[in-house]
């Protein structure tokens, strides 16, 4: 954002709201306030797995009522991380079951004393399933990894004689099930010649390693008896004025007033309101732009991001969003989850374009596509909307990736998430991404844009690189024929390991991926300033997935490794993505390239 500039959140173009979220209550980001403190409980918290054959043990001897030490040995485990890879244990890394965290928290005695403060419990995300005890007591219950969830907790801490100390405990299961997303299945080997009694393996349809546990912030934060829930601001643009719709949600009382004030990148209140509801106008107002950018055409190029381990980690995050902006790149999709919403806010405030994708991942078997999925699905998209509506990075919603929309079953699947997203956010387009033939794909009707994944001389034709252009011009102008949709080509790439050279190029080597998008970028060159509004290569860094004969230490497809190092690729998208953007000297393109300084809740 231009400083010293009004500002109004317009994203890129007239937004009307019609947002009815089937959740109950907002998930506003915690902010402190003259009126709202917050204590971080992230660090060290005690931890034990449930070994036990059944992994039940934890609830038969009732961990959560006493302090998790006197019901067996724990381990320290920081918060927020990903659990398995932090021991030594190998049985850690590949647990399947209930884990349980627990940490002791003193309150400020503010807290507990003054009963017109609300004391909230938020955690960021739990993958998957969560239980959570304050002091003993069952207090909140969460599905879905990648999300927040929060409860009020003021009774069980405005409780009569101080309560010194307040003990958390929260129980975590990874395990996915076919209603699960994503999903997943529990295959026993009953084999007695090759596996011991009872055991078991947990298996994913998705290219990544299931990491879990408290992977992003635990915290609480207060807000006074009478609160704002939530907040819902849509944008648009008349002349030069910015035009800002906003709808707050106030609990706890009828009595009270609103007063709105919009503030800018400097703190300076650029336009004022009263009420719930209602309209400020920013006259002279500086846009919300994304990074590099220009209009004609509008163009997204970047890498698909996937976020190493799973823990949330403010270093790597910062490093993460230098290297885009060293690329010259605009875009991302969340692959294949909501990231944390520190991401969220850094996208707002670097111009970085977001595809917000929800765990939709692994949809690969029939049995996927049931009633009880769809309910569970069509409410994560309610969980993702009522947090990113926000965003002015987030253009679009992403259901699934690679669901096996070739079903009849998942056509209907897809035509429903897809419906009950646009009911949710009207103002943005909506898609999944596919793999599937255009002539069989039976969710392509249903969405805004098509987003394709194809791996040309990878995954098929290997080491033919010669066929890349002929093949991806057949596969755009197929699916351009049949929809005539904006297309986005959402992944493609090749295995890299970092450090391996072969001239002429072989798999594997660094020339070999550098010649791979070379031929890609001469396929997409023809047809970008026609209906191809997008490239993302699959993948940003290196990351970890299950073992398997196909994956050296993970999926090596990255441009950069897992230690954010470049590999020869990385500076060819550099040379590409800083090419597209001086292509045209757009006033808001290289020149004046916006993005904001602000998060929405100052
Ligand atoms: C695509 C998936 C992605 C994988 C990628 C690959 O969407 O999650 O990591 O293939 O195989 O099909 O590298």
């Amino acid at each position: 954002m231009a400083r010293g500039s009004a500002v109004a959140w317009a994203a890129l173009g007239p937004l009307l709201w019609g947002c009815a979220l089937g959740l109950q209550g907002g998930m506003l980001y915690p902010q402190e306030s003259p009126s709202r403190e917050c204590k971080e409980l992230d660090g060290l918290w005690s931890f034990r797995a449930d070994f036990s054959d059944n992994r039940r043990r934890g609830f038969e001897e009732q961990w959560y009522r006493r302090p998790l030490w006197e019901s067996g040995p724990t381990v320290d485990m920081p918060v927020p991380s990903s659990f398995n890879d932090i021991s030594q244990d190998w049985r850690l890394r590949h647990f399947v079951g209930w884990v349980w965290y627990e940490r002791e928290v003193i309150l400020p005695e503010r807290w507990t004393q003054d009963l017109r403060t609300r004391v909230v419990l938020r955690i960021g995300s739990a993958h998957s399933y969560a239980i959570v005890w304050v002091n003993g007591v069952d207090t909140l219950e969460h599905e879905g990894g990648y999300l927040p969830f929060e409860a009020d907790i003021s009774n069980l801490v405005q409780v009569g004689p101080l309560p010194s100390r307040l003990r958390i405990t929260i129980a975590i299961n990874n395990t996915l099930t076919p209603t699960t997303l994503p999903p997943g299945t529990i295959q026993y080997l009953t084999d007695t010649s090759k596996y011991p009694k009872g055991y078991f393996v947990q298996n994913t349809y998705f290219d990544f390693f299931n990491y879990a546990g408290l992977q992003r912030s635990v915290l609480l934060y207060t807000t006074p008896t009478t609160y704002i829930d939530d907040i819902t601001v849509t944008t648009s643009v008349e002349q030069d004025s910015g035009l800002v719709n906003y709808q707050i949600s106030v609990k706890g009382s009828n009595l009270f007033k609103l007063e709105v004030r919009l503030l800018d990148a400097e703190n300076k209140v650029v336009a004022n309101g009263t009420g719930t509801q209602g309209q400020l106008k920013v006259p002279g107002v500086s846009l919300w732009w994304p990074y590099l950018m220009h209009e004609r055409p509008a163009y997204l190029y970047s890498l698909e991001v996937m976020i190493r381990g799973k823990g949330f980690d403010w270093p790597l995050l910062v490093k993460d969003f230098n290297l885009l902006r060293w690329l010259g790149a605009n875009a991302f999709r969340t692959s294949h989850y909501p990231y944390a919403e520190e991401v969220m806010q850094m996208c707002d405030r670097y111009g970085i374009v977001v595809i917000d994708e929800c765990p939709g991942v692994g949809l690969a078997l029939p049995q996927f596509f049931n009633n009880v999925s769809l309910h569970h699905h069509m409410q994560v998209m309610e969980e993702v909307v009522r947090r990113d509506k926000n965003h002015p990075a987030v253009v679009m919603w992403s259901v699934a990736n690679e669901p096996a929309s070739h079903l009849e079953s998942a056509g209907y699947y897809l035509k429903m998430v897809i419906a009950h997203t646009k009911s949710l956010d009207p103002s943005r387009p909506v898609t999944f991404v596919s793999n599937s033939n255009y002539a069989a794909d039976k969710g392509a009707p249903y969405v805004d844009v098509i987003c394709l994944n194809s791996y040309y001389s990878w995954y098929h034709d290997y080491g033919h690189l010669e066929l890349i252009q002929l093949q991806l011009a057949t596969q755009f102008e197929n699916w351009y024929k049949k929809y005539q949709k904006p297309i986005i080509q959402s992944e493609y790439g090749a295995e890299t390991i970092a450090g391996f050279h072969q001239d002429p190029p072989l798999m594997f080597t660094e020339e070999y991926q550098k010649s791979l998008l070379e031929q890609y970028h001469l396929g997409l060159d023809q047809k970008r300033r026609k209906y191809v509004v997008g490239e993302l290569i699959w993948n940003f860094a290196d990351f970890m997935t299950e073992q398997s004969p196909t994956r050296v230490l993970g999926n090596k497809k990255g441009i950069f490794t897992r230690q954010r190092q470049p590999k020869s690729a990385a500076f060819l998208l550099r040379e590409r993505y800083w090419k597209i953007a001086n292509e045209t000297r757009y006033p808001h393109s290289v020149a004046k390239s916006q993005c904001l300084e602000n998060s929405l809740f100052t």
